[in-house]
């Protein structure tokens, strides 16, 4: 069984986030999703609308989706790739290169991010809306 892993917050989930775990289910025959935690989205200065309990119950319904962890800290990706026995790791290209390093432990694939379409879009157009 090929297994792959992603990371990241997943808030205001939007096709997007469907379409990056759709490819990188499509690399193999399981995913796992560590959605960042609360805590952790402090230090990556991101807050969520909804929170980790939240999230990881919204990503557990996604057909593409087969377990989800949590994401407390930036260096727990070289031992969850060892603890799941992770065949690859796959990001959107907005991480290009930034983990490369990892490469000793598994293949490390960057996706095209899906264009025109965020969270930070979505919470700036909802905030316009509403405004008049
Ligand atoms: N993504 C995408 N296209 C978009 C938006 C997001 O392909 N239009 C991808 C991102 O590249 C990322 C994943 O969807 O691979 C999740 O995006 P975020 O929730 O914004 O995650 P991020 O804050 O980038 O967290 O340790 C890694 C971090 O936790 C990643």
């Amino acid at each position: 069984m090929k297994k792959i892993i992603t990371y990241g917050t997943f808030d205001l989930l939007h096709w997007g986030h469907i379409n990056l775990l759709k490819r990188a289910k499509s690399y193999g025959d399981h995913l796992t999703v560590a959605i960042s935690t609360d805590e952790f989205n402090e230090m990556k200065n991101k807050k969520a609308y909804y929170s980790y309990e939240q999230r990881k119950i919204i990503l557990e319904a996604i057909r593409y989706v087969d377990e989800v962890i949590p994401e407390k800290t930036w260096e727990q990706k070289a031992k969850d790739i060892t603890e799941h026995n992770i065949d690859a790791l796959v990001m959107g290209d907005d991480w290009k290169g930034k983990f490369d390093h990892l490469r000793s432990y598994c293949d490390v694939i960057y996706l095209p991010r899906t264009a025109n379409i965020s969270t930070t879009k979505i919470k700036k157009e909802l905030l316009l809306v509403n405004a008049y």
